[in-house]
Formats: C-alpha cells, structure tokens, sequence
C-alpha cells in the first residue's frame, strides 16, 4: 500500500510505503510485493504502471483524478509541437502516460531546473504547469515556453495569504512549493517539492514552518519531525482529488483486486523512455 504525501492521515498512516509520485513510483519497482494499490491520483498510479510493467496497480478511486494533468492532451501536445518544431518538450509528472509518450523528457518539482539545462537547448517547451515553468526560469539561460497550465490548489494561493500567515507567525519559514505563483514564490524562504520540503525541514535548525502546498503534508512533517512545529499557510490548499480515498476505498480494491490502472504497451515503451531520459540526469 503506497500513499502520496497530499493523502488523508489515515491513509498516510496505515500505508507501507509515502513519498512523492516518483519516489513512490520507484520504490513500487523495488519491491517484491505483485500488487501495488497506489493512494494517489490516477497519473501516479499510471507512472507506476509504467516503471513496473509486470506489477498489478490498483488505483482505488478511479475518479481521483488531476485538473492540472487534464490541461493537455496528445492532440493538443503535438499541435503545439508542430508550431514549435525541433524544440524538446519537458513535461512535468503530474501528466498522463499518453502526454509523456509525446514528450521528450520528463521532470519533477525537484528536478526541473537539471532536465533543462541537461539538454544544452536554446529554447525548451515545458508542459502543462505555468507555474513550475516560470520558476525554473529563474535558474536557466535556456528560453522556457510555457505551457499554459496549473495547479488550482497551489495557483489560488495569493501574497496575501502568505503575507498575513506571516504576520500571525513571523518566526516561521516560508516553504513553498514551485506550483506556487512568482508573487508567492518570492515571499518564500525556501521554494521545495514535497520530499524537498521533508528534507529541508528535517535539515534546518528552524524549529516552525509555514507550508504552502496541500495541507496533506503536514501530517508527514509532523510525524518526521515531532518536536518541530508546522503550520498550514491558508485552509483552501486541499486538493479534493488527493482526499478521494477512504481507508474503504482502500479495502474494497484490495478485497476485488479492482480498478486496475493498465497502460497500452506502444504508449508505455515511449512513456519510459522519457522517464528514463529524466532519471539519467545527474542532479545540479
Ligand atoms: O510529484 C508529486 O508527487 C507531486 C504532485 C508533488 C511533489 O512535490 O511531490
Ligand atoms: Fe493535481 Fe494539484 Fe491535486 Fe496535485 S494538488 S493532484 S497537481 S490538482
């Protein structure tokens, strides 16, 4: 049982394994276990599906799914490449297999900045999330085309928010995530991926936290950290997709072995390969 670090406590607490979409993805590799039932959003059990072929996925809500990955298609992707020829397309995790499998290369939060300037490029596409685009253009002199997707969750977050949460606890530091807006970017003390951010807090002398991306974190901040104090930058970061799945949920997939999340072996082949062009790269 895999649990992405957005999930409901009890469904944190009661899984094998936590951790971010890829990280989840790779230790789903490792393991002898044959069937994997994946407590996330329907492309993370798809990224598992298609790092461990020969592994059962079960997804256990079906309907958990990702507004932010659903801003690109296939269709659209190769529109945009045919306007924008020889350009390489990085594209984010946070995507389907089918948009993977037209993308050059893939990237996570914690690597975008790396992929880009591994591929000596003048000019990159970056798909879908705006946001992640606009933040690793801070660290490269390769010219980003965004595209012109986001997060909901993490896009509603305003400098206001983050302004006043730091007015009520003025000796927290500010972790934000890189789905955050540039206004809000800037008000953070350090800009982290999930993991990132549960490296960063385990690391650092600061003892409070104000966290800017899905609530669901903190339960594993303060689990990893029990004498440190985190604090949630504003109520709205839920991702209702993420809070989908009941420990019920969980039990009913287990009990019928259903949903299973299969990806069409042609889309798979090209999906790894832009996943496996990402892993080569060496970090910064
Ligand atoms: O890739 C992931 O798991 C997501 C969506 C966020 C993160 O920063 O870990
Ligand atoms: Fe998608 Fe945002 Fe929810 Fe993550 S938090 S699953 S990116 S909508």
């Amino acid at each position: 049982m895999m649990a992405h670090n957005y999930q409901r406590d009890e469904i944190q607490e009661t899984a094998d394994m936590t951790g971010d979409s890829l990280g989840l993805s790779m230790q789903a590799a490792e393991t002898d276990a044959e069937v994997i039932v994946f407590c996330g959003v329907h492309f993370m059990a798809e990224t598992a599906a298609i790092i461990c072929p020969n592994k059962t996925v079960l997804l256990p809500r079906m309907d958990a799914g990702c507004p932010m990955a659903d801003t690109i298609t296939p269709k659209a992707l190769k529109a945009r490449k045919a306007e924008l020829p020889g350009l390489p397309v990085v594209t984010y995790v946070n995507t389907t297999a089918a948009v993977k499998a037209e993308s050059d290369i893939c990237c996570t939060s914690a690597n975008a900045v790396s992929v880009v300037n591994s591929l000596k490029a003048k000019r990159v596409l970056m798909t879908p999330d705006r946001n992640l685009a606009a933040y690793a253009q801070r660290f490269t002199r390769a010219e980003i085309i965004p595209w012109h997707g986001c997060c909901n969750i993490h896009d509603r977050l305003t400098a206001e928010q983050v302004l006043k949460a730091k007015a009520n606890r003025p000796q927290a530091l500010v972790l934000a995530h890189p789905e955050c807006r540039p206004e809000v970017i800037d008000l953070a003390d350090a800009v982290r991926s999930t993991s990132g951010m549960l490296a960063y807090s385990k690391e650092s002398p600061a003892q409070e936290f104000l966290i800017a991306t899905e609530n669901g974190l903190l339960f594993q901040l303060r689990r990893q950290n029990p004498t440190k104090k985190f604090y949630q930058v504003a109520r709205t970061m839920l991702c209702p997709n993420m809070k989908l799945t009941r420990l019920e949920d969980v039990v009913q997939a287990l009990k019928t072995m259903e949903p299973v999340v299969k990806v069409p072996p042609a889309v798979r082949k090209k999906a790894l390969v832009t996943v496996e062009r990402m892993l080569a790269v060496p970090r910064d």
